[in-house]
């Protein structure tokens, strides 16, 4: 897609974040372009200053996409994916980009941190806190989705300003702009992409750790049609250990760099529709929306940076909140409260079913059972069969207490 008609106007582009950002571009702008690699420099440095923490390159006709093809396909077979419906469409454009966005030649791959406090390396301390309603880091403030987007088209319209200056080398500088940003918006492996660019390697766990800096960012891409030569994968440096693999509590990691989707808390709590599985509700814990433990009991997160970007500051609360005053949200407050949040994926009646879980799996209270049973037949009779089964687990515990004293 030609994002040109769009684009023309300098006087269209968004202001930068920073009043850093705009000295960096003004230092950079004196650069002597001789070589690709001083573009592909000054776009890394200006994707920094719209808060990316970092970017590398790769062609749209690069081998991983047939070959990542080919292992969904595999994946898929062995039925990992279970709602996740769009899995199994745009296999065609999975494997060439390059029909994504016509014109396209080079996928820019960003990441962006999102931790906006350092948890305490490789330790899951979330379990010590069953009353609280743990919601993923990634998730508690801004969509990550709209913010990486609209960077990127910054980022964008910022290369194209500096067409001119680059035209003497052989990279289409001269021809129409083409661009176009997504983050987790299209059939496109983000990953394998971020990998393959050298943002880092991929854990056993499934996701890209980077050496310096962990693994609590988001990925996002820049398709364009500039042509830049493509960057080197990293090494990989999970060598011998295992933690991710032992601390999932639904054992989802089926086998190093195999995830079964279908028994990942993140999958349960945010994409799955409807009932949650009586096998999976303990492991689940006080967990309401996503889950980070594979990352946070990663020995590569002691080096997770803290993220310069406000959008993921929590928001109402979402850090710190008991299980209980989230189950106290009506619908118009969960309404008005998730503009704009991860959360809204979910859907209220599934919010509710998964603070349903964590208030069973919370420590044994009258209160709780209570507040349980005061949303029983308020809603469907989904959210009504996961109310008993944490009051039936609130009845148990208060039982074997009582049997103890
Ligand atoms: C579907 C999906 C999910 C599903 C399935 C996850 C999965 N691992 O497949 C669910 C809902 C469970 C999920 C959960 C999460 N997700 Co998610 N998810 C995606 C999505 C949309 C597609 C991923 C995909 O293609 N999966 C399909 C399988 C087939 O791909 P795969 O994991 O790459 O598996 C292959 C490799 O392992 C490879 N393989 C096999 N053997 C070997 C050996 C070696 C050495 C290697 C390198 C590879 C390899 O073969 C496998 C089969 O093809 C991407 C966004 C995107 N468009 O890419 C985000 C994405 C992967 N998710 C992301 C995040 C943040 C999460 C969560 C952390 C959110 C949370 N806190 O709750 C969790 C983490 C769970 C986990 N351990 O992966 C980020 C990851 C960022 C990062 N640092 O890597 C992404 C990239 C979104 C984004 N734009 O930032 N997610
Ligand atoms: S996100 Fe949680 S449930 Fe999913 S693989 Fe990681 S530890 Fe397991
Ligand atoms: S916990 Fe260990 S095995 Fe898992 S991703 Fe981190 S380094 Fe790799």
């Amino acid at each position: 897609m030609s994002n040109k008609s769009q684009t023309n106007s300098q006087t269209q582009m968004p202001s930068l974040p920073t009043s850093v950002s705009a000295k960096k571009i003004a230092i950079n702008n004196t650069h002597d372009f001789t070589t690709t690699t001083d573009i592909k420099h000054w776009i890394k440095e200006t994707a920094q200053s719209l808060g990316f923490a970092d970017c590398g390159f790769l062609s749209v006709h690069h081998p991983l996409f047939v070959k990542q093809t080919e292992q969904l396909r595999q994946w898929l077979a062995k039925g990992y994916q279970a709602q996740l419906q769009f899995m199994h469409s745009n296999h065609h454009l999975r494997a060439h980009p390059e029909q994504l966005v016509e014109g396209a030649k080079t996928i820019i791959s960003v990441r962006m941190d999102y931790l906006t406090q350092t948890p305490t390396p490789r330790t899951v301390t979330d379990n010590d806190y069953p009353n609280q309603g743990i919601i993923a880091r990634y998730a508690r403030g801004r969509d990550y989705h709209k913010t990486m987007r609209s960077r990127l088209k910054q980022l964008a319209l910022k290369i194209e300003a500096m067409l001119p200056e680059w035209r003497h080398l052989d990279i289409g500088a001269d021809t129409d702009f083409i661009f176009r940003p997504f983050s987790d918006s299209a059939p496109i492996f983000e990953r394998p992409i971020a990998d393959a660019a050298g943002l880092g390697w991929t854990g056993k766990h499934t996701l890209l750790i980077n050496k310096q800096a962990g693994s609590f960012f988001v990925l996002g891409e820049l398709f364009m049609s500039l042509e830049l030569p493509d960057d080197e994968p990293v090494k990989e440096h999970c060598g011998s250990c295992s933690a991710c693999i032992d601390i999932c509590p639904t054992q989802a990691i089926v086998a190093p760099y195999e995830l079964n989707a279908s028994a990942c808390i993140s999958y349960l709590t945010i994409e799955h529709d409807g009932v949650i599985d009586e096998k999976y509700r303990r492991a689940i814990g006080n967990r309401i929306f996503g889950c980070d433990d594979c990352q946070l009991i990663c020995p590569w997160n002691r080096y997770a940076n803290l993220t310069p970007v406000e959008d993921f500051a929590p928001r109402h609360r979402l850090d710190s909140s008991s299980l209980l005053e989230l189950w106290q949200w009506q619908e118009a407050e969960f309404m008005k409260k998730t503009e704009g949040s991860p959360l809204r994926r979910t859907g209220y009646v599934n919010f509710l079913r998964n603070i349903a879980i964590g208030l069973g799996n919370a420590t044994v209270n009258q209160e709780n059972i209570e507040a349980l049973q005061a949303k029983l037949g308020l809603h469907n009779t989904m959210l009504d069969e996961h109310i008993d089964w944490a009051v039936a687990e609130q009845r148990h515990k208060l039982d074997i207490l009582l049997i103890n004293n």
